[in-house]
């Protein structure tokens, strides 16, 4: 594996191989069975583009020939920003073949996450939008370009490219390239981070190929399929859970959302006899009232996933009825391990569980503050080890001593209860992390972000709960000096210094001082505690 990777030991690697789990193929490869045997099925619809599988796989043969002719070399770290464009499909299986290294940042990243994007994994490449909603990416581009080792000439812009190297330019007729290693990396995930910045996750062609054959297999996904990537592709649910990988590999139609809205979506599911989608539980809350109000046909549609945060189970029990097809919990994580619904669990399963792990070989502990089992039932941390759960983050030796076990267990930070059948249920978490809807801030990062305000002399972020998003980011700060900055003040700062829209406070509350523990921590607890008592009492502390 790539230095500054932990790859499984042996002795488990060879029980992967043994299992069938891992058999050596590569992500790069994907299309071409499809492509040979039904070279006209369609397989990509979106940006005003309809590419079957034989289009799809000749455009990434030009294009990792055009980038190889650029210079782009294996393993070398591309830091790939892109929304739901049909170039973001193709450069995948490009990179995936040339055995360069996406790392895939979301849309709403902005200067100071691609800054540590590219800094985190010397990154020699980067890939922009020319504009997505509202945003120049160039302008971006052209903050961050010397970071890494990236430079001018290797910014690639997908449409205008201005100053930098069109996208669409690096093109060259397809020559053999040597195939990658099934078990080196082969795309980088950014964890939801908990401590200052996200870390990286290295995933390797074959666990990851196994990743999108068990959710393939468990959404019963099939060459009659269309999926809608509605979230963005970037992230693993859309990208491999199964999301667009998984339904190339399995011989269906990827349709791309250009954005997660209604108007755009509904008329996609519609126009396109959509069958399957992924969405995270306020888009699901949203298209439970949207299917009863509007008139679009959304008869096609046979499975939702809803995941990314807890879906709960009264909007679940409602979910499949209000939209006329089956609903699967969908509990995920970018370091690896998936839980779902199984297609023959019973409603109330469905509702009230996020599933089990999909691997035979996906093994679980839950354990309580000291390490040890907690009794069966009981609540506590979800340890996890697996084939397609990674051992480390890149480069972070230091990190890995406490986000993993000695003997090689992922310590997810998310509190779950274990029922006797293997379904298990979400309960909260212990990280240090606010789940706004599904997209992941860490408290940490935001609050180092907030002390360098001139005016902020300590701070500390929690969780509110919301209706809709399960919960919003409260940010309680100590001023230095008589006044606090308030949210407007602070939203200013924030987005001055490059901060994805997301991570924006709901709430700014001015505070004296910040409780502390016995041993001298922040209590959050506390914070949380009095930040719900204010937003139920539907003021300002
Ligand atoms: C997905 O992946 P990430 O890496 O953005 O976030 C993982 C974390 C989990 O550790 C958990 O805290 C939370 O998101 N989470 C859920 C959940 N799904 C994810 N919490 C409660 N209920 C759920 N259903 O979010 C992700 C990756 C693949 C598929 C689906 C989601």
């Amino acid at each position: 594996m790539l230095e500054g990777c932990v790859p499984w030991p042996e002795e488990f690697a060879h029980r992967y191989r043994e299992a069938g789990h891992w058999r050596g193929e590569l992500l790069g490869d994907l299309v071409r069975p499809w492509a040979r045997r039904d070279p006209a099925r369609t397989a990509l619809v979106g940006g005003g583009v309809r590419w079957s599988y034989a289009e799809l796989d000749r455009r990434a043969d030009r294009l990792a020939a055009g980038l190889a002719a650029r210079g782009m070399a294996p393993r070398e770290r591309v830091v790939v920003q892109l929304p739901n464009v049909p170039e973001l499909v193709v450069l995948c299986l490009a990179l995936f073949r040339l055995g360069a290294l996406p790392v895939f940042a979301l849309p709403a990243h902005r200067e100071s996450e691609l800054r540590h994007l590219l800094e985190a994994s010397a990154a020699s490449w980067l890939v922009v939008p020319d504009r997505y909603l509202g945003e120049d990416h160039r302008v971006l581009a052209r903050r961050v370009e010397e970071v890494g080792g990236v430079g001018r000439e290797r910014v690639l812009v997908a449409g205008d490219a201005e100053e930098f190297t069109a996208l669409g330019d690096a093109d060259a007729d397809p020559a053999p390239l040597p195939p990658p290693d099934p078990g080196d990396v082969a795309l980088f995930l950014l964890s939801g981070g908990t401590t200052g910045l996200p870390k990286l996750i290295p995933r390797t062609h074959q666990d990851y190929v196994y990743n999108l054959r068990v959710t393939a297999q468990n959404a019963r996904l099939g060459p009659g399929d269309a999926y809608l990537a509605v979230l963005p592709v970037a992230h693993n649910y859309a990208l491999g859970c199964p999301g667009a990988l998984g339904t190339l590999h399995t011989g269906g139609k990827v349709v791309l959302a250009p954005t997660p809205s209604i108007d755009d979506t509904f008329p996609l599911v519609e126009r396109e006899r959509v069958t399957v989608t992924g969405l995270v539980p306020p888009l699901a809350l949203l298209w439970k009232d949207a299917a009863a109000a509007l008139s679009a046909d959304l008869s096609s549609l046979r499975l939702v996933q809803v995941g990314g945060a807890k879906f709960g189970a009264e909007a679940a029990r409602a979910f499949g009825p209000a939209l006329g097809c089956s609903l699967q919990q969908s509990f995920g994580m970018a370091e690896g391990l998936l839980c779902q619904s199984a297609p023959d669990d019973p409603p109330e399963v469905v509702a009230t569980t996020q599933g089990r792990p999909l691997s035979p070989a996906d093994e679980i502990r839950v354990v309580d503050s000291r390490g040890a089992d907690v009794a069966p039932g009981e609540p506590g941390e979800l340890l996890t080890r697996g084939p397609y759960t990674i051992r480390g983050y890149y480069r972070a030796e230091e990190h890995n001593a406490v986000a993993f076990t000695p003997d090689g267990f992922f310590r997810t930070g998310d509190l779950v209860r274990l029922l006797p059948g293997g379904h298990l249920v979400v309960e909260g978490r212990i990280k240090d992390q606010i789940n706004r809807g599904g997209d992941k801030i860490a408290a940490e990062e935001l609050e180092n972000h907030l002390l360098a305000h001139p005016r902020i002399h300590d701070c500390a972020v929690v969780a509110t709960p919301d209706a809709l998003l399960g919960e919003r980011v409260c940010a309680f700060v100590v001023p230095r000096g008589e006044h606090a900055p308030d949210r407007a003040e602070v939203t200013r700062f924030l987005r001055e210094r490059g901060v994805a829209a997301f991570k924006l406070p709901d709430r700014v509350e001015r505070a004296g001082s910040l409780p502390r523990t016995a041993v001298g921590k922040v209590d959050k607890n506390t914070l949380r505690s009095a930040a719900r008592r204010t937003s139920e009492a539907g003021g300002a502390a």
